[in-house]
């Protein structure tokens, strides 16, 4: 499964009030991403923002495979301006929904979204079928405004 992030600056308007702030595809809050348990993914990242950044998996064990998992600095350098960076996302027991997040200053305020992880096919939920399934995210964008 391969995804293409685009992070890149975008206007973002509330309250009548307009500001640039950093997005995945211009997108705030980003794109959902699917996938089922045990999966691997391949997510290339296109900056064409103005910061060095790096995309985090929040709560992927990514076993044996740290190198792309996205705290800059500590499992992975950040990914330049006007770079590309091929990372790979290995699931294992993990499922449910998630969230994947920049891990670089405070640029996760704005660049994150939902990473939604379904059984694998044929396997039941670890909870009673949902009737229907709509993800919220929960966030304060009135901090972006500031
Ligand atoms: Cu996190």
């Amino acid at each position: 499964m391969h995804h293409t992030p685009h992070v890149k600056e975008a206007n973002f308007t509330r309250l009548c009030k307009t500001k640039t702030i950093l997005t995945v595809n211009g997108q705030y809050p980003g794109p959902t991403i699917y996938a089922r348990r045990g999966d691997t993914l391949v997510v290339n990242v296109k900056n064409r923002g103005n910061l060095g950044i790096t995309i985090h998996w929040h709560g992927v064990k990514q076993p044996r495979y740290p190198w792309s998992d996205g705290p800059e600095f500590i499992t992975q350098c950040p990914i330049k301006p006007g770079a590309n960076f091929s990372q790979k996302i290995i699931l294992s027991d993990e499922e449910g929904t998630l969230w994947w997040h920049a891990h670089s200053d405070w640029s996760r305020a704005s660049v994150h979204g939902l990473f939604v992880i379904w059984p694998e096919i044929g396997k039941p939920y670890p909870f009673p079928k949902p009737y229907v399934e709509y993800p919220i995210m929960l966030e304060n964008s009135s901090l972006l405004l500031k």
